[in-house]
């Protein structure tokens, strides 16, 4: 049985991607709904449907667990739908917040995610359970999402994303997380704008080590030796979706349906 993964839309790939690469016999099924994207200035409720319809076509392919690919779907459907289903579901706020915790020295973390995600407070919420001393900014960035969709070249990549970070000059965090799954595919755009000291957190290396450690706790690792397949979906422009994931996941010959 395979690993589900679902987002907004192209996001899911960075989380795809490391997970792939924890979990070499594991097969996946990701599905973008990149025809209702973006999730990030949706209402809760709008957010919850849609993520619902995703869960659905992952439960009809009989998935093993589901990772939510995306922070937004993460912070204002996953409790809800948890209840819903057995699967577990693994989000990743959690993941990334232990990340931050794990990465800051001065105790100063910025965060920027889409306005769902930010208004939720998920990530300083998280962040402060587990060490209340840690002062986290949090900017909503609602342009970076729909930009990464846009497939723009580097330099209007770059423009966008210092000015949608202008908000953070003078706070003197040295943690930063990409609190959606869009933004590490535009990871290189963020290092070049943001201070050299400052560490970068991809919440999807500590998804992959959770899931990773979900699946021994609970037996549900592939038998040894089985090769992994792996499948793409897309509610949105197929083409477009491919060359995403081809591109990011190097995999020139990659399909998606
Ligand atoms: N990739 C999604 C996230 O991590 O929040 C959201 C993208 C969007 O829908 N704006």
């Amino acid at each position: 049985r395979p690993i589900g993964l679902l987002d907004s839309g192209d996001g899911g790939f960075s989380v795809v991607k490391k997970v792939i690469k924890k979990l070499p016999e594991e097969s996946t099924i990701f599905i973008g709904d990149n025809a209702h994207m973006p999730y990030g200035d949706k209402s809760k409720e709008e957010v919850i449907e849609l993520t619902r319809h995703s869960v659905n076509f992952l439960l009809s392919r009989d998935v093993k667990l589901i990772i939510f690919a995306c922070n937004t779907a993460t912070a204002a459907a996953m409790s809800t739908i948890q209840k819903e289903i057995k699967p577990q579901i693994i989000g990743v706020i959690q993941s990334g917040s232990l990340a931050a915790v794990r990465t800051t020295e001065n105790k100063k973390v910025a965060v920027s995610a889409t306005p769902v995600t930010i208004a939720s407070h998920a990530y300083k919420n998280e962040i402060q359970v587990r060490d209340p001393e840690i002062e986290v900014t949090e900017l909503a960035t609602p342009k970076l999402a729909p930009l990464v969709e846009a497939e723009e070249d580097y330099n209007t990549n770059l423009r966008v994303v210092k000015e949608s970070l202008k908000p953070l000059q003078g706070k003197d965090f040295d943690t930063f997380v990409l609190g959606c799954t869009h933004y590490p595919l535009i990871q290189k755009e963020f290092e070049e704008a943001l201070p050299d000291n400052v560490s970068i957190v991809d919440p999807a290396d500590q998804v992959a080590q959770y899931t990773f450690n979900v699946m021994r706790r609970d037996g549900l690792f592939a038998a040894p030796g089985s090769v992994a397949r792996h499948e793409y979906y897309t509610t949105g422009d197929v083409e477009k979706f491919e060359r995403m994931g081809q591109s990011f996941l190097d995999q020139p010959d990659l399909k998606a349906k």
